[in-house]
């Protein structure tokens, strides 16, 4: 593969592009008509323009997508995370063309989008699973039976589903009917697919997810696990690696089980196995995502791995350059996502330009991001600008530098989950490791947010008085020199 085509904008096609280069790859960007200007665009050594703004009109439309890439004579696509990346039609078209679909075959993404059908595959594997069904069910009169079997609270979830849509907790029997017709008229109109099911309802649950890689010679490995319980309405906030609750025995036996349901569906590249852990450290397997994650640099980080360069590689059917027992995990990395949101004011989406943009920098901060001070956040796509990661030696270093590089973030123009990040980095839950998905709704209001703000603010301001004042006793002492 000597040319790639990335399928994707904003801070991931950059991120892919560094690696790509780095292999001596060349790269192509797309771009729609709020992008022309975007830094995917130049950094890449070739631009070609897929539309209007909309994602429908530009980076959803497979077929514009392939003919860019046999226009420009690129070997390869890679799809990022979104727009096509789980869409196995896609996956599918690009192979037919020739082209190299830098992900799983199309066959494990349809097997894995169906909650369903991923359950019925990794059945014959012995993966704990949360009690429950594994087939769609639409009687009500059956799934009273079910759940007086499972035992109360149930949570009925949407097969095809995503993002928390489709899923209603059942409390009792009284309040079954209804909550299954609300999930199934909830599926239908997000997915298209009424198909709903059942599980017991996992109350208080931490949200850990392994990493893993598999080439295309048989062989699979984990990349241990990610922590991504700071969710705001199924919306990740903060991921760390390793999780501050896993013992070196559950690591290793949830990593062994995230390889099996690999295994399961023939999964090729890079994957991210979701588990539900409960306050007792019971595991149970959710879901697989099958394409390269949002949070995986903080993977990254604690592997030495670039998770894009191996895809790259798995795609060229190389084999995997590293066993299970050549992989460790030094230190911590901990990343938080920064949204053009308020979350003063509910979240609620904060347009504008950033009028000033300066990021953080040094030896334990990354930043992977899109823009430049002076652009404009377009409306149409994710909110998402920036992903602030830090690294220390271990997990209380990685908080007290996420806290500086915070600090150190300036962003004007815009509001954005700054703020957020630096209430959580100083919850006492959080500090000590003692939380849940709950985290958000638990702990957070905007009031609590200002105190810390200003807290803040105050300890920076006396810290420089004092600075201040110590510098004018020295400078007082006639003859010293400093
Ligand atoms: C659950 C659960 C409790 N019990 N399943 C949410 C999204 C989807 N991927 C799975 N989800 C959940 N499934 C059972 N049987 C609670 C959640 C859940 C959740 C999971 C991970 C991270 C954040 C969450 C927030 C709310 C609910």
């Amino acid at each position: 593969m000597k040319k790639i085509l990335v399928a994707n904008r904003g801070e991931i096609a950059l991120r892919i592009m560094r690696t790509a280069r780095r292999m001596g790859i060349r790269t192509v960007a797309v771009y729609s008509e709020a992008d022309r200007h975007a830094p995917h665009v130049r950094f890449a050594d070739q631009a070609v323009f897929l539309g209007p703004a909309p994602s429908n009109q530009s980076y959803l439309v497979m077929e514009k997508i392939i003919e860019a890439a046999k226009t420009t004579g690129a070997e390869g696509i890679h799809p990022g995370y979104g727009f096509l990346s789980e869409n196995s039609e896609f996956a599918r078209k690009v192979k037919a063309a020739g082209i190299i679909f830098v992900g799983p075959h199309p066959h494990a993404i349809e097997v894995m989008g169906s909650k369903l059908a991923a359950k019925d595959a990794v059945k014959a594997y012995d993966i704990p699973m949360v009690p429950g069904i594994d087939k769609a069910i639409t009687d009500t009169e059956k799934a009273k039976k079910i759940a007086e079997k499972i035992g109360y609270p149930i949570l009925i979830k949407a097969s095809a589903g995503g993002g928390g849509k489709g899923m209603r907790v059942v409390e009792n029997s009284a309040e079954l009917k209804s909550q299954m017709e609300r999930a199934i008229s909830e599926a239908l109109s997000a997915f298209g697919d009424g198909s709903v099911f059942i599980e017991k309802y996992v109350g208080s649950p931490r949200h850990i997810e392994i990493q893993v890689l598999a080439d295309t010679h048989g062989n699979t490995v984990h990349l241990f696990e990610r922590e991504c319980s700071i969710q705001r309405r199924h919306q990740k906030v903060v991921e760390e690696a390793p999780s501050a609750v896993l013992t070196p025995e559950l690591r290793a036996k949830m990593g062994a089980d995230a390889c099996r349901v690999a295994q399961a569906c023939d999964y090729v590249g890079a994957g991210t196995v979701e588990f539900l852990l409960d306050e007792k450290l019971n595991y149970y397997f959710l879901e697989m995502n099958t394409r390269l994650q949002v949070e995986h640099p903080v993977t990254e980080w604690v592997t030495g791995v670039d998770l894009v360069e191996e895809q790259i590689r798995v795609a060229r059917g190389e084999k995997l350059r590293f066993k299970q027992e050549d992989l460790t995990i030094k230190g911590h990395a901990m990343e938080l996502r920064v949204y053009a949101e308020d979350p003063a004011n509910n979240f609620l989406p904060s347009v504008g330009d950033l009028v000033v943009y300066q990021k953080p920098s040094g030896e334990n901060i990354r930043v992977d991001d899109g823009y430049e001070e002076g652009m404009e956040i377009p409306i149409y796509y994710d909110p998402m600008i920036a992903k602030l990661i830090t690294y220390g030696a271990t997990r209380d270093a990685a908080i007290a530098n996420m806290e500086k590089a915070i600090a150190n973030y300036r962003i004007e123009g815009i509001e954005t989950t700054l703020p957020f990040g630096a209430f959580v980095m100083k919850h006492e839950a959080f500090k000590s490791g003692d939380f849940d998905t709950h985290f958000v709704k638990q702990f957070f209001t905007p009031e609590a947010m200002a105190a810390d703000t200003k807290n803040g603010e105050e300890v920076a301001a006396m810290a420089g008085l004092q600075l201040y004042l110590e510098r004018r006793k020295k400078l007082r002492v006639p003859g010293e020199v400093n």
